[in-house]
């Protein structure tokens, strides 16, 4: 009751604003849940949607790679997708596109440092370090960034666990068969959900026996990360499984090639439809957070359909 009550005292509130203000309270953010029934009798959880904006710091990223590979260019971009509703800037300087090479630390460090400093300075949106290495993260931590998102779930650098620990941080723990040399080569699962969901309960346990404390942990199904068109479908469709281990959960699906492929053939830069489509339904399937490339536009249809889903929640509780 306590919860629908603040719910309510808060929907005069835009829900970007409310959702940014809710994630500067703390690191993980405390989430806004509520419960609608629907059809069917089911229950799923309804969260107040957060804004992850990508920052790539890379020439060779899935769709945005080279653009701001100076920090001035990246630390501008950051700054407005903040300015458009990005609670959380997500800074990477190494790639995961499908066969992507791995990126040597230095270089790592030297193209994402300046901007997190800059961007952490800032003080508006959150820092995260988009990283799989704790020497990078380490020092990333260092300049500002409270948030480590690391694609592979602490399974390329086991230390960086205790990195996160120490420092108090949150993390993203994402699931990715293989790794980007190989992951869609020819992807196969038993049930895509099910396995997905035991990589991310079993690495939410090894994040723990590690000493990083369970509120402090996101988990990802990693959506294109060695899946087909009908994985990354099927684990859209099903998401609330993955929701159900009890941790918020990050979606990543901007711009990314199952879109294009589902619409005819689109470009990277042509997918914004597509990605707006999942987000808005990993909304209602309970995700929380939404790693996105255009934030103005995904921010407003999220917000939209979050009000929905609220207004929602009013009447049947009236
Ligand atoms: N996707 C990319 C990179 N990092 N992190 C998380 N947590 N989830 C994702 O889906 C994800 C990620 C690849 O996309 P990009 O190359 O366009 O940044």
């Amino acid at each position: 009751m306590a919860v629908m009550a603040a719910v309510r005292a808060h929907s005069s509130e835009p829900p970007r604003r409310l959702a940014a203000r809710v994630c500067s309270n703390t690191v993980i953010q405390k989430q806004i849940t509520t419960r609608i029934a629907l059809s069917g009798g089911n229950i799923a959880p309804v969260h107040a949607p957060v804004i992850m904006g990508v920052v790539n710091v890379t020439p060779d990223s899935f769709s945005d790679g080279g653009l701001f590979l100076e920090a001035d260019a990246a630390v501008d971009h950051g700054r407005r997708l903040a300015a458009e509703g990005a609670a959380i800037l997500d800074v990477g300087g190494e790639s995961t596109r499908p066969g992507a090479e791995p990126v040597a630390d230095d270089e790592e460090l030297r193209r994402v440092l300046p901007v997190v400093e800059r961007l952490a300075a800032d003080g508006g949106a959150r820092v995260s370090i988009d990283t799989t290495k704790s020497a990078v993260a380490r020092r990333a931590i260092e300049a500002g960034a409270e948030i480590v998102n690391d694609v592979s779930a602490f399974r390329f650098d086991p230390a960086l666990a205790g990195v996160v620990a120490e420092a108090g941080v949150g993390c993203c723990l994402m699931h990715m068969l293989g790794d980007p040399r190989t992951m869609q080569l020819d992807p196969r699962y038993d049930d895509v959900v099910s396995d997905v969901r035991a990589f991310l309960e079993e690495r939410l346990a090894f994040a723990t026996g590690e000493g990083i404390p369970e509120e402090r942990v996101w988990l990802d199904p990693g959506i294109g990360f060695g899946k087909t068109v009908e994985h990354n479908l099927e684990l859209l469709r099903r998401l609330d499984e993955i929701v159900a281990i009890g941790r918020p959960v990050v979606i990543g699906t901007s711009r990314k090639s199952f879109l294009g492929k589902l619409a005819g053939g689109r470009e990277e830069g042509e997918r914004l439809p597509g990605t707006i489509a999942t987000n808005v339904l990993a909304l209602e399937r309970g995700a929380t957070v939404f790693r996105v490339h255009d934030v103005a536009q995904n921010a407003d249809a999220l917000a939209v359909a979050a009000a929905t889903f609220r207004l929602d929640v009013g009447e049947g509780a009236r």
